[in-house]
């Protein structure tokens, strides 16, 4: 027996798999030993009664799943166990892990869509119940469950399970997720009853910044299946039917995902999910048609209460208001400790995400009120948490409290995407190390269910640019994969009616009155999202599953460029979004004119679209030739035959150098021309949404460190410390969105949470701290750390498919350089020093190395620079 051990199998991207829908998910295990050098030869996997046998290969991330593919409901249990090269012996097996199938076939469906009797008011929610009797004892039970609107379910007053807002956002039209619970220890033999908490969610509350609400549908409903087997092989179904009785006068008055939600606790219902409840007041529900097509299995994980946070402050604001300080900007809601008042005291509170002036900031929330009510029922004291809503906010304030208001009063509960986090950074500036922990925390509120722009405002939209360039940045801090996977399922759903064309958001919504045209860096996402997932979990199967969408965007794509890739029909495009040179009323005026940043995208994606082909083993040639007449296009029409760009703008010169779209010849002297950009622009960030996160790594590669170290560590506004030095917690939407006199930025779209500006992180992960992928799924990794002037160490950790990786640099005396790494089992790395050294192979295990570096030095400014800071 080796030193050697294997933690439990995974099953494609599931966290829990349970209720997957999948019939032969792939399989992977991360081994863990301390034997330097260790590698898996061979492999021998279990399942259920299946063995493979002892399999000669080193795969151990999304192997296929050889054993005959399971049934609806079928569990089996698997494990696995493993050779290394010089073990005679294999492993000890892993821990048994059962992976069991949802409903995988319509027919699986007996369940029918129930709606409840609504009344006329907007965001009413209602309590959907009935009983039943077990007259056997109970040996599993399943609860499949899913809704139009957000649910909550209950089994004998208990919630079978911690999920919340269920069932999350999706194309509705297309896909309908529904989830799996194991509810066996919530039945017993006899009476027991089934209720469910449904609010109008997405589905038929308000969406999008129109004022428009019920876009799938102005009636809510739920649908549960209720399966529960018996020790004598019996099997008792529960289905929502005609049986079902609801309310809208339960204790929860209204809920609405941008409004909030009010409960009155004088309309509570003591015991309504419970047997021998009387419900003879309710109403029937009406039954009504859902095509069981639409049902999916979930592929990634559900949202969930994340973390609990306490109140850092209570305060009184100038004019007198109670104000509630988290310290932290977040997503998610408070949970209210109320104490006993009168009957009929109401408690208001109000979140945003700043204070302008020290008074609650809620203009940028725009039309969404944020406001939850409690109205107390003077029985006592209650602890209260809204159940069907969520706020982007680190402030509210709270009035109509009896008495006086403690921190302990109050707990936010943060909610996202119960993603596995998988990727951590810090160094020694601790203002950068902070700017990190603003793009984490941006990342956690943006990742509710669906990757959106922004968590507070009424749009909170899966904007496909914002994800796009913040792709690197969310799969190397989280396990985005089974999440984005679903995303990109709508995506490809919504394209296809649209004829290739990828919405600007996704799930889509006709908000606007124009017809959706190609839009340069948005619809992208379908080639980018893809292949940024494929280079960093080794997936091909998600690519195989996205080709056509991508092959799709590109012919659309084209089409837009025209004839002569010159993109003729003029119009309008986002382009460089939010150009810090775009005033505050017009984001899209940006530096570099649209059509260049089109015919880059068009080059790059073309390109990405021909290696995926590669991988695939498909015909990509039209799309090789394509990215390269798009290539030829953009030197024609935008570079000097010296590598002069068209435009004095970093945007520019970063897209001809990152994107490759340069001659040899023209590569040095745009590189030089960028950095020179850079410094005139004072060191500060003169770019918009498409260009940002591509000028740290174009100076990088062009030999022009110094200078992306000045941009990185520039606190001077516009650039990504300002921020940090105004207090921010998250990454905004624009680089002012608070004005240095501590105003709101009066531009119409101001959020202080949205990811897009912190797509910088890759940089930070891949060339800062010097961790990044050298093949797919970090099969090979590459160590090429490279300290910049004003930072002396910095570390970073991945959890890649093979086990953790990690990298830590120290700089002594400006020119001693440390550097540790850790290669995970099963995987090579290479080893680059900042020495110019030729690179070392590293093999599995510890590895500390030393050289001597010529000191960083920060950027000789010319004695006739000019420094705005300097004069403001
Ligand atoms: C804004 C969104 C988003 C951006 C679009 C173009 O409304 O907030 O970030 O992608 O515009």
């Amino acid at each position: 027996m080796s030193d050697v051990t294997v933690a439990p199998v995974t099953a494609e991207h599931h966290r829990e798999p349970l209720g997957i829908g999948e019939t032969t998910p792939r399989l992977s295990w991360v081994t863990s030993t301390d034997l330097p050098g260790w590698r898996q030869v061979a492999y021998e996997l279990e399942i259920g009664t299946w063995s493979s046998g002892r399999v000669d290969s080193a795969d151990s991330v999304l192997v296929p799943w050889d054993a005959p593919p399971l049934a609806s409901r079928e569990r089996r249990t698997v494990r696995v166990r493993v050779w290394g090269e010089d073990d005679a012996e294999p492993s000890a097996w892993s821990e048994e892990v059962a992976v069991e199938a949802g409903l995988l076939s319509p027919a699986d469906w007996s369940a029918r869509l129930v709606r409840p009797v609504l009344p006329a008011r907007e965001e009413a929610v209602a309590l959907l119940r009935r009983e039943f009797v077990l007259d056997r004892p109970v040996a599993r039970a399943r609860l499949y469950a899913t809704a139009q609107g957000v649910y909550e379910a209950e089994l004998n007053g208990a919630a079978v399970s911690d999920v919340v807002l269920a069932p999350g956002w999706t194309s509705y039209r297309h896909r309908l997720r529904y989830r799996t619970h194991d509810v066996t220890g919530l039945l017993t033999e006899g009476p027991n009853a089934i209720g469910v908490h449904l609010a109008e969610g997405w589905f038929a509350g308000y969406l999008g910044f129109t004022g428009k609400r019920g876009w799938y549908g102005d009636r809510t409903g739920a649908l549960l299946q209720l399966e529960v087997d018996h020790p004598d092989g019996s099997r008792t179904v529960v289905t929502t039917d005609g049986a079902w009785r609801s309310t809208t006068d339960g204790p929860t008055v209204r809920s609405g995902l941008y409004s909030g939600e009010t409960v009155d606790f004088r309309r509570d219902l003591p015991g309504w999910s419970a047997p021998g409840f009387d419900d003879a007041a309710w109403t029937p529900v009406e039954v009504a048609d859902l095509d069981a097509a639409t049902l999916v299995a979930p592929t990634g994980p559900p949202v969930r209460r994340t973390q609990v946070l306490p109140v850092r402050a209570v305060t009184t604001s100038p004019s007198g208001r109670v104000l509630v300080d988290l310290g932290q900007n977040l997503v998610g809601r408070l949970r209210l400790s109320l104490p006993d008042g009168p009957a009929g005291t109401e408690i208001t509170v109000r979140h945003a995400e700043v204070l302008e002036h020290g008074e609650l900031g809620t203009r940028p929330l725009k039309a969404a009120r944020a406001t939850d009510v409690a109205v107390l029922d003077g029985r006592g004291p209650r602890t209260w948490e809204p159940r069907s809503t969520f706020h982007g906010f680190r402030y509210a304030e709270v009035t109509g409290w009896p008495g006086e208001l403690r921190p302990e009063d109050l707990q936010a509960v943060v909610l996202h995407t119960d993603m596995r986090r998988t990727g951590t950074f810090t160094c020694s500036d601790p203002d950068v190390s902070r700017l990190h922990e603003n793009v984490v925390w941006g990342m956690r509120g943006n990742f509710l269910d669906i990757p959106t722009d922004c968590p507070q405002r009424d749009e909170r939209l899966g904007w496909t640019g914002d994800l796009q360039v913040f792709a690197p940045t969310a799969s190397f801090l989280h396990d985005t994969t089974g999440m984005l996977r679903s995303w990109l399922t709508d995506l490809a759903a919504e394209q296809r009616e649209l004829d290739g064309v990828v919405p600007m958001y996704v799930p889509f919504l006709p908000l606007l009155p124009f017809p959706q045209q190609p839009e340069t860096g948005w619809g992208d996402a379908a080639v980018v999202v893809p292949w940024v997932l494929y280079q960093r979990t080794g997936d091909t199967g998600l690519l195989a599953a996205q080709w056509d969408s991508m092959t799709a965007w590109i012919d659309a794509f084209a089409a837009r460029a025209g004839e002569h890739l010159d993109f003729p029909g003029g119009g309008f495009s986002f382009g460089d979004w939010l150009d810090t040179a775009a005033p505050p009323d017009n984001p899209a005026a940006a530096r570099t004119p649209w059509q260049c940043v089109a015919t880059a995208y068009l080059a790059r994606s073309a390109r990405t679209v021909a290696q995926a082909a590669e991988v695939l083993g498909r015909d990509g040639a039209r799309f090789a030739q394509l990215g390269e007449r798009a290539a030829a296009r953009f030197r024609a029409e935008y570079v000097s035959p010296n590598g002069r760009v068209a435009f004095p703008s970093q945007t520019a010169y970063a897209l001809a150098l990152e994107f490759d779209l340069l001659e040899p010849g023209q590569r040095e002297h745009a590189g030089r021309l960028l950095a020179q950009q850079v410094l005139a622009d004072g060191f500060h960030i003169a770019s918009g949404f498409l260009g940002t996160p591509l000028v740290t790594d174009a100076l990088t590669n062009a030999g022009e460190l110094a200078t992306a170290y000045e941009l990185l560590l520039q606190r001077g506004n516009p650039s990504w410390l300002y921020a940090v030095t105004m207090g921010a917690t998250t990454i905004w939407e624009r680089w002012d969105s608070m004005l240095p006199d501590g105003t709101i930025n009066p531009g119409e779209m101001t959020s202080f949470n949205h990811y897009a500006f912190g797509a910088v992180a890759d940089w930070l992960h891949r060339t800062v701290a010097g961790l990044a992928p050298a093949a797919p799924g970090y099969r090979r990794i590459r160590f090429a750390p490279r300290p910049g002037p004003g930072l002396t160490s910095a570390a970073a950790t991945h959890e890649t498919p093979y086990g953790t990786a990690s990298v830590s640099w120290a700089l002594t005396g400006g020119t001693a350089f440390a550097l540790d790494v850790v290669v995970p089992p099963n995987t090579t790395a290479e080893v680059v020093l900042p020495d110019g050294s030729a690179p070392r192979e590293a093999g599995p295990g510890r590895h500390a190395f030393t050289c001597t570096i010529e000191e960083p030095r920060p950027v000789e400014r010319p004695a006739l620079f000019f420094d705005p800071d300097a004069h403001a």
